[in-house]
């Protein structure tokens, strides 16, 4: 279908709100995802973009984003060198330049109606809005298999030393304050999948609190993530994360401004 005039217009303008979609080796399940949240994201009543972060997929990724129409929603594709989930939003965040950013999984499992909670709630003042499978209100299908959730028990044990009073870290569906997401992706250096605990912990750092919202969410098939290989891998993870904060000089905050020598006036002009 030719791009309508409308369509044109819209995705001239500078998105208010950009989403960030990883995607590794997703052939099978991009295209329906992308269909899925460019349809979303046109009936929303301003300009919005998405960006898919590919790291060098052996399969048709990157020809699916690079091919894919013109509409009202821009969708662009970045190539990350540096493999891993992390290391693939934490491009895609810094590729950003809206008030508003986000990222969510290529096989959209969380519901995509919980962008306009995330998105009103970000209007009205929250920095951090995260989809939460721990959320009460929460409607989760999950068909995971029992060593991955026994895996997910631990994980949540030690993440949550790590970002205290977050139910879910790991649901891939969070949305910020683009400045707060663009600053704090400049200092993430957890690349797999245990990044989601290490963005949170530097955003609380930075003084934001951490907002979670009830979701829908549907475990897909085809996940990239194996317990097998990744297991390990993430414990790592989470130990280095926790010593990236606890031994470096912490950011300012407005609480804790960061101390600054006073003004010698001697030596002042
Ligand atoms: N670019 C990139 N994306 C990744 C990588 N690993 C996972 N992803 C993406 O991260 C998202 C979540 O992965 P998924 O396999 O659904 O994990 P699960 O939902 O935790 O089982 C998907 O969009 C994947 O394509 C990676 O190494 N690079
Ligand atoms: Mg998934």
């Amino acid at each position: 279908m030719p791009p309508s005039p409308q369509g044109d217009e819209r995705a001239s303008r500078p998105p208010l709100l950009e989403i960030v979609v990883p995607a590794h080796n997703e052939e099978r399940r991009l295209p329906g995802g992308l269909l899925q949240l460019c349809a979303k994201l046109a009936r929303m009543p301003f300009p919005t973009s998405v960006i898919v972060v590919d790291n060098n997929s052996t399969d048709r990724t990157a020809e699916i984003v690079s091919g894919w129409p013109r509409g009202s929603v821009p969708v662009r594709l970045i190539q990350c060198a540096t493999p891993g989930k992390g290391a693939a939003v934490k491009a895609g965040l810094l590729g950003t330049s809206a008030p508003f950013v986000g990222f969510c999984d290529a096989d959209m499992a969380t519901d995509l109606d919980a962008i306009d909670v995330a998105l009103g709630l970000l209007l009205s003042g929250e920095r951090v809005v995260i989809g939460s499978r721990a959320h009460g209100g929460s409607h989760v299908e999950n068909r995971h298999s029992k060593v991955r959730e026994l895996g997910a028990f631990g994980f949540r044990a030690l993440a949550g030393a790590l970002v205290r009073g977050v139910g879910d870290t790991q649901c891939g569906f969070k949305f910020f304050d683009g400045v707060l997401a663009r600053e704090t992706a400049a200092r993430l250096r957890t690349p797999g999948f245990a990044f989601d605990v290490e963005l949170l912990a530097r955003c609380v750092e930075r003084g934001s609190t951490v907002r979670e919202i009830p979701v829908r969410w549907h475990d897909m098939p085809g996940s990239r993530f194996s317990p097998a290989r990744h297991t390990l891998g993430i414990v790592l993870e989470l130990g280095r994360i926790w010593l990236r904060l606890h031994t470096r000089p912490r950011p300012a905050t407005a609480a804790h401004p960061a101390w600054e020598p006073p003004l010698d006036p001697v030596g002042y002009p």
